[in-house]
């Protein structure tokens, strides 16, 4: 199939979503057009069988806001046509699946068919698509998507429900991919690796995210500081956005800087993820948690909260601890309490990766999205 797949390139989950799965197509002989403003970020190396095309956006001293998702529309019927693609793959509704309805449109005047696939991530949904701004035109480009995909039962139902849709929607979970994210099996490897972040008796806690207010990383940094009260530990902060300057401040006023990592973003984060001990997501809202996901299949446990999709991702006492949102004390006790029952923690990191391989891994996931096309196609 020639495929065009359209997401937001910046770091944030369903950017990777689309990205990676744009790879993996490739690598089962498909063939794919990234169609975006920028390349997505994590396209960097992999690139047999994917192309990638710029979405030029002109800006006249007449346009207050520049139309990007009207270019995009030139620029996915433009593609489509020179490349005969088979079909749209847009990621988060806003603006992508108008975009994709409008050039449905325009080349069906042709005569050429372009059906498309609208994959629903988060806040599409949960908040920037029920705005009032924007709720009409995201519930009727998802209703006109030859198709659409949920990552989470939880989304699904938010959708139909918020919405007012009956339309179907397939749930097609997030993936991972098992081999490159993957523990470290020899324990001196890892050893040696971790100690380029902390010394041997510390605890590495993580935080993978794109630090948006709806990811609550000053809730990150007062969980590890309660951690951090209690046992040698040290914090890793991957990732940018709104509020890292905040966790910063805090992490300094709350005298444990030095024990605080920002990274920013990083380009290879399944190398960074193994050398942890705990991930913390203790967000408000997750349609799904990505980065719990991808940490589980490093064996890594997740600290985090039952909002949204999450409980479908981790399970609670088995592969992570979930918690409310905000319950910041009963998170380092519950971290506390994982970290010094070494035969516990043990069998979580286990049953961790366990579950990533059974439900999540690529290679299971990805031929889902093939046959729903195919479906689509036919339809
Ligand atoms: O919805 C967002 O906040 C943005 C989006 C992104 O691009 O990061 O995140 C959503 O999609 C991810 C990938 O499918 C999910 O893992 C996240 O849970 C989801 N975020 C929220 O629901 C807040």
């Amino acid at each position: 199939m020639r495929i065009g797949i359209t997401c937001y390139p910046t770091y944030g989950g369903s950017g990777v979503v689309a990205t990676e799965l744009g790879i993996e197509l490739a690598a089962l002989g498909h063939e794919v057009h990234f169609i975006s403003y920028s390349a997505p970020f994590r396209l960097n190396g992999r690139n047999e069988g994917i192309f990638y095309h710029e979405v030029p956006v002109s800006n006249y001293p007449l346009f207050e806001f520049p139309p990007y998702d009207l270019a995009l529309a030139s620029r996915m019927a433009e593609v489509a046509e020179f490349y005969d693609l088979d079909l749209l793959h847009v990621h988060y509704a806003i603006p992508h699946s108008v975009s994709a309805l409008l050039a449905r449109q325009m080349l069906a005047r042709s005569g050429r068919r372009l059906p498309f696939v609208t994959t629903l991530h988060g806040t599409d949904i949960t908040l920037v698509g029920l705005d009032r701004s924007y709720l009409p035109i995201t519930r009727h480009s998802i209703q006109e998507s030859d198709g659409v995909t949920s990552i989470s039962k939880y989304l699904k139902e938010k959708t139909l429900a918020d919405f007012g849709l009956e339309r179907p929607i397939e749930v097609i979970t997030n993936f991972v991919n098992c081999d490159v994210y993957a523990p470290i099996r020899d324990e001196t490897e890892r050893a040696r690796a971790r100690r380029h972040l902390a010394a041997p008796e510390d605890a590495i806690l993580m935080h993978l995210s794109n630090f948006r207010p709806v990811k609550r990383v000053i809730d990150v940094i007062r969980i590890f500081a309660a951690v951090a009260r209690e046992i040698p530990a040290q914090l890793v902060m991957i990732g940018d956005g709104p509020d890292r300057s905040a966790a910063e401040w805090l992490a300094h006023d709350l005298g444990i800087h030095t024990h605080v990592h920002f990274l920013g973003k990083q380009e290879r984060v399944s190398e960074l993820l193994p050398l942890a001990d705990l991930l913390l997501l203790p967000s408000q809202l997750e349609s799904f948690g990505l980065a719990a996901l991808e940490a589980m299949a490093c064996k890594v446990p997740s600290i985090a909260t039952h909002v949204g999709g999450l409980p479908e991702v981790v399970e609670h006492g088995v592969t992570g601890l979930l918690y409310a949102p905000g319950e910041v004390e009963a998170m380092a006790r519950g971290a506390l309490e994982l970290l010094g029952d070494r035969q516990r923690f043990s069998r979580m990191r286990d049953a961790a990766r366990r579950d990533a391989q059974k439900r999540f891994c690529a290679s299971l996931v990805v031929p889902q999205y093939v046959r729903y096309y195919e479906q689509v196609l036919k339809n």
